[in-house]
C-alpha cells in the first residue's frame, strides 16, 4: 500500500520520523501554501528560510531517487489540506497520508481532522528529533505543583550522558550561570557569524517573497541564512570555533550596533530540521573535553538545547490550548508603531526592533529585558505581543514562542514558567549595555521630563499589580524600596507613569 508522506516546512531533517518509514511507490509532498505563510504576517527572511530550506530539501530527495511532489507558491493552494487533498487526487493509488506530528497545536488539531474529511487512514508519527517525548515530559511534571527548568535539566542530563562523570555533573556543579552575565567590554573584537551568499534557488524565492509580501518586515534582498543542512553545520561549527569560547560570559551582553556577539545564530536552523539537536550538543561536549571551550560556556549552551528548548516545549503541549488565553496581569494595551518600524528615542528599543527588522534575529536578552521588559512593564496586549514575536523572529514557531513570550516575558501565565516577573528598570539596561550612553533619555532620571521611560514604568508596573504580585518572596526586596521612598517621589512617579503610558506612541 503506498503512502503520501507529507514535509512541513519545519520538518526538513533527512532522518524525520515520517520519511524513516518511506518505501519504493510512496510520495514525498512538500507545499508552499497560503495559510502557513499567512497566519501571523511573518518576516521576509522567515518565509525566504522556509521557502528555500523546502526546495533544497526537496531536491536533495528527488536526487536520491525520491519521488517528489513540490507545491510552489505561486500555485496559489490555501492549505496543508488542499495540497494533501489534490495530490490524493492525482494519485489516487496512495492510501495512507503520513505525517510527523506538526510542531503547533493548531496545525496538529487541523490534521486531527484529515481522516475523516479525507476517507484515507492519516497516521501522524511522534517528533523524535526532540530528546524528551511527550510522555517522558508528562511523567516529569506530573505530580508538581511547579515546574521549575533546572530540575527538569538535570534528568535530562542524567538521561543524556551530557557533561556527565557518572552520576555527577562536569566540574561538580550542575550550572554555571553565575559566570556567565558579564557586560561586554566595548572595544572587544567580536568575530562576524558565517554568512551564506544565496545560489539560484534562494535568490528566486527572496525574489517571490519580496513579491508576493511586500508589507511583510524585513527586505528578502537582505536574506544570508543558511539553507541546506550542509550549510547550517558549517555555520555552527564556526560557531563552535570562534564565538562559543566566550558565549558564556558573555551571553547576557548588549553592545551598540552588534547584535549577535558571542551567540550562535542556529535556533532557526534547529527549529526547520536543519540542525540536528544530539549533533549539536555533541560537538559542544567534543570542544570542551579538547580543551577549546570553558566549561562554563559549555554547560550554558547545553543547557539551552537540551534544558531550556525541550523544557518549553514539554510545557507548551502539557498546557495548550488554555495557555494561550492566559493574561493574568490583564495586559490590554496596544502595541506602539515602533515594534513594527523600531523609530523610536529609546536606544535599547531602537537596537533591539531595527536588528529585528534587519535580521528576523534578537538574541534572547533582547527579546527578554528589552522588547519583553517593556511590553511586561507597559501592560501591552498579551495577544499582540505574541503574535509579533511569532512574526518577526526566523526561529518561532508556536511551542517554543509561546511559553518564552506569554510565560517567561509577560508573565501572563502567573508563574507557571518563571518564579517572578522579569521586571527591571533602565538600571539593569545599563549595566548589561552600553546604549545609554547615546540615549536620548536619563537612564539615572525617573521623573524628569527626559526621564528613563524604563524606570517609572517599573515602579507603576510593581503598584499597579500588587494585589498580584506582592505575595511573591522574591520581589519584596523591589516592594521594601517602593514603601521606603516618600510619598511625594511616589506620586511623582506615578504620575509620570500615567503620562508615559497615554503618550506610548511618541516615546
Ligand atoms: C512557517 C511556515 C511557512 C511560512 N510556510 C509554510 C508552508 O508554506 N508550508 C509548510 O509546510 N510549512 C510552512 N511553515 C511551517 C508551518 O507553519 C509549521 O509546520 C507549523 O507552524 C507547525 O510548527
Ligand atoms: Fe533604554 Fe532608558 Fe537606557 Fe535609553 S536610558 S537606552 S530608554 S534603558
Amino acid at each position: 500500500m503506498s503512502k503520501l508522506i507529507l514535509i512541513l516546512g519545519d520538518q526538513l531533517s533527512p532522518a524525520i520520523a515520517s520519511l524513516r518509514q518511506w518505501q519504493p511507490g510512496d510520495i514525498v509532498l512538500l507545499a508552499e501554501v497560503q495559510a502557513e505563510a499567512s497566519y501571523v504576517g511573518h518576516h521576509q527572511h522567515k518565509i525566504v528560510l522556509i521557502f528555500s530550506a523546502m526546495r533544497h530539501f526537496a531536491a536533495t530527495l528527488q536526487q536520491q531517487g525520491t519521488s517528489v511532489e513540490y507545491i510552489d507558491y505561486q500555485m496559489r493552494i490555501a492549505s496543508l489540506y488542499e495540497a494533501v487533498a489534490s495530490t490524493l487526487q492525482r494519485n489516487p493509488q496512495l492510501q495512507t497520508v503520513v505525517v510527523t506530528a506538526p510542531g503547533e497545536y493548531r496545525l496538529s488539531q487541523e490534521v486531527a481532522s484529515w481522516q475523516e474529511r479525507l476517507t484515507k487512514q492519516v497516521e501522524v508519527l511522534p517528533d523524535d528529533r526532540f530528546i524528551a517525548s511527550t510522555e517522558l515530559f508528562n511523567r516529569w511534571a506530573q505530580g508538581r505543583n511547579q515546574y521549575r527548568m533546572e530540575y527538569f535539566y538535570r534528568e535530562m542530563r542524567r538521561y543524556t550522558g551530557l557533561l556527565m562523570n557518572g552520576d555527577e555533573p562536569e566540574g561538580g556543579k550542575w550550572n554555571y550561570d553565575l559566570e556567565n552575565r558579564k557586560p561586554c567590554p566595548d572595544d572587544l573584537l567580536v568575530p562576524a557569524p558565517a554568512a551564506v551568499t544565496p545560489d539560484d534557488i534562494t535568490r528566486t524565492v527572496m525574489a517571490l517573497v519580496a513579491d508576493e509580501f511586500p508589507k511583510n518586515m524585513g527586505n528578502a534582498a537582505h536574506f544570508t541564512f543558511a539553507v541546506t543542512g550542509r550549510d547550517a553545520r558549517a555555520a555552527f561549527s564556526d560557531f563552535v570555533e570562534h564565538q562559543l569560547p566566550l558565549f558564556g560570559q558573555y551571553q547576557d551582553a548588549m553592545v551598540l550596533d552588534q547584535p549577535f556577539l558571542f551567540h550562535s545564530i542556529s535556533s532557526m536552523y534547529l527549529n526547520i530540521g536543519l540542525l540536528d539537536v544530539r549533533w549539536m550538543c555533541q560537538k559542544v561536549e567534543q570542544a570542551y573535553r579538547a580543551g577549546k571551550v570553558p566549561l562554563n560556556a559549555a554547560e550554558g549552551y547545553i543547557r539551552q538545547l537540551i534544558g531550556w528548548r525541550e523544557y518549553v516545549r514539554g510545557l507548551y503541549w502539557l498546557l495548550m490550548p488554555d495557555y494561550k488565553n492566559r493574561n493574568f496581569l490583564q495586559a490590554e494595551t496596544s502595541l506602539p508603531g515602533y515594534y513594527w518600524h523600531g523609530n523610536t528615542k529609546m536606544r535599547c528599543m531602537q537596537q533591539a526592533i531595527s536588528q529585528t527588522i534587519k535580521y528576523a534575529y534578537s538574541h534572547h536578552i533582547h527579546r527578554l529585558m528589552i522588547t519583553g521588559n517593556f511590553a511586561l512593564l507597559a501592560g501591552l496586549s498579551i495577544k499582540e505581543v505574541t503574535d509579533w514575536y511569532l512574526a518577526v523572529y526566523a526561529d518561532a514557531f508556536e511551542w517554543v514562542e509561546l511559553p518564552n513570550t506569554l510565560g517567561m516575558a509577560l508573565f501572563a501565565d502567573g508563574g507557571v514558567l518563571a518564579s517572578k516577573p522579569y521586571a527591571a528598570s533602565g538600571n539593569y539596561i545599563q549595566r548589561m549595555s552600553n546604549y545609554c550612553g547615546s540615549c536620548y533619555y536619563q537612564v539615572k532620571e525617573t521623573v524628569g521630563e527626559q526621564a528613563c521611560p524604563f524606570n517609572a514604568l517599573y515602579w507603576d508596573f510593581l503598584v499597579r499589580n500588587e494585589e498580584k504580585l506582592s505575595s511573591n518572596a522574591r520581589l519584596q526586596l523591589a516592594y521594601r524600596q517602593w514603601r521606603r521612598k516618600d510619598e511625594t517621589l511616589q506620586q511623582a512617579i506615578r504620575f509620570k507613569a500615567a503620562e508615559l503610558l497615554i503618550h506610548l506612541e511618541q516615546l
